[in-house]
């Protein structure tokens, strides 16, 4: 395999002065823009993206400047609303023409707008490349779905296959118990995957509980020891407060009594925290790595545990859309089973250096791209992008996460344009002999990719940070 990495790497701003330069450039090849930087303008208020009219009306004179082809920001729409860049996907089909997530435009304007931007560039002979997020869906309290391989994943402690794997993150879990009858329940609470060696203080965590439909409340208040099951727990100061606790060792438990006067669902949220100290050296009770994991062990009602039993991990997973009406667009949900960890013996892995890693929590909720229906379902809608709405290649988003014979099933099943198989550009973070076996292992299942030089990139940077003496010109070989 003699491919050669994507290595014109622009990351040219689309400044308004750009179109001033007066020579111009006749690209000997084909040069693609990244026609977007980190939180372009738009307007929040009205919820009105401007982008892709940005990027319309400047079509004629980026193709006087040169350019052939442009990368733009993932069109759907994303679980953080107006303000997402794109890569919080959220509804692969809502291209800015449903209202959902608090708007009906994305950040970078409607479906019209893009059709248009999309139209106005082809006409002007350059090419569009669409950002696609094959490796997760965001979402939030919104989506909230009973998960009952969550549940059994946090009993495991991440441990399994004779493997500890990565925590759950603690704040994606609410912990519930549906129609709780009146009466005392004892809540014990563990934790797994934490720093046994530091200080108690590195092993905090805010437990919050409601059992009556309070909104949060109070002022938290601290746990106390001894606190441990066996007759001694604390008694939870009121429903939609929170209390903040530590974890002392591995088998600490630690309990809270709530009484539940008339029936109602107990909620109970956990959060990872540390203390530390802010930037003026004061005491701060500190958000920490929500892979600490916390978690409801047992929940006791008149002498039964209902940990196994009507306790449930409710999870960001359950997500529907607002029906679909376009020409090729299903309907459908997606439920836990789509995601990592699907059952009692998937897993989530450690984030790593470089390498693929096919299951981790690094971005939402981790699609299952081993499942068959996961697969069809993304290759649909690639297909759909590429047929209904016109994009000619495409840049796929943080493709460490995800398997290479998916990728090239993926690319394999996108129509033909001008019959041979469209662009599409990989970004893999990693070092370059992981690019080429990235490019290589893509092209062994059948499809053709690029993948843009990170290594080349840094090196370039270094270079022109650099002055005669801090770089090595030697360093560009
Ligand atoms: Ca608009
Ligand atoms: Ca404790
Ligand atoms: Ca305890
Ligand atoms: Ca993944």
């Amino acid at each position: 395999m003699n491919k050669k990495f994507f290595s014109l790497f622009f990351t040219i701003l689309l400044f308004s002065t750009f179109l001033s330069f007066t020579t111009k450039i006749n690209a000997q090849n084909d040069v693609m823009m990244q026609a977007f930087y980190w939180d372009v303008p738009v307007d929040q208020v009205n919820h009105n993206g401007t982008w892709w009219d940005t990027l319309r009306i400047k079509a004629p004179s980026l193709a006087t400047a040169g350019f052939t082809a442009l990368w733009i920001p993932p069109p759907s729409k994303g679980n953080f609303g107006i303000t997402d860049m794109g890569y919080g996907i959220f509804d692969h089909y809502d291209l800015g023409n449903y209202f959902q997530k608090g708007t009906t435009e994305t950040r970078f304007g409607s479906k019209s707008e893009l059709t248009s931007m999309i139209s106005a560039l082809h006409t002007n002979g350059i090419k569009v490349y669409a950002d696609i997020v094959l490796n997760h869906i965001y979402a939030d309290d919104q989506q909230l779905e009973n998960n009952p391989a969550v549940k059994q994943y946090e009993f495991d402690k991440a441990f399994r296959n004779n493997t500890q794997y990565q925590a759950y993150p603690t704040n994606e879990i609410y912990w519930k118990i549906p129609n709780a009858t009146p009466g005392d329940y004892y809540i014990q609470i563990k934790g797994y995957l934490l720093d046994w060696a530091a200080s108690s203080t590195q092993r905090g965590y805010d437990v919050y509980i409601d059992w009556t439909g309070a909104a949060p409340n109070g002022t938290p208040t601290w746990e106390y020891e001894p606190n441990d099951g066996n007759g001694s727990f604390n008694l939870f100061p009121g429903s939609g407060q929170t209390v903040r606790a530590h974890i002392a060792s591995a088998t600490d438990i630690d309990e809270y009594k709530v009484t539940v006067s008339t029936t109602h669902d107990i909620l109970i949220k956990l959060v990872a925290r540390k203390e530390g100290t802010d930037a003026n050296g004061n005491w701060e009770w500190q958000w920490a790595p929500q892979e600490n994991g916390y978690y409801v062990y047992a929940a006791w009602n008149n002498g039964s545990n209902l940990a196994s039993t009507t306790l449930q991990a409710q999870t960001f997973t359950g997500i529907s859309y607002p029906t679909h009406t376009g020409v090729g667009e299903p309907n459908y949900s997606w439920t836990y089973a789509d995601f990592h960890p699907v059952d009692n013996t998937d897993w989530l892995g450690f984030p790593g250096t470089d390498e693929i890693i096919t299951n981790t929590k690094f971005f939402g909720n981790d699609l299952n791209t081993f499942s068959s229906t996961v697969q069809q379902r993304l290759k649909d809608w690639g297909y759909w992008m590429a047929n209904q709405i016109g994009f000619d290649g495409f840049r796929l988003d943080f493709v460490r996460g995800f398997q290479e014979s998916f990728v090239a099933d993926w690319v394999k099943n996108l129509p033909l344009l001008n019959g041979s198989q469209r662009f599409i550009v990989g970004e893999y973070w990693g070092a370059d002999y992981r690019i080429r076996d990235w490019v290589n292992n893509v092209a062994t299942n059948g499809a053709d990719v690029d993948g843009f030089d990170f290594p080349l990139k840094f090196t370039l940077k270094d270079m022109t940070n650099g002055n005669g003496s801090s770089f090595d010109m030697a360093n560009l070989n």
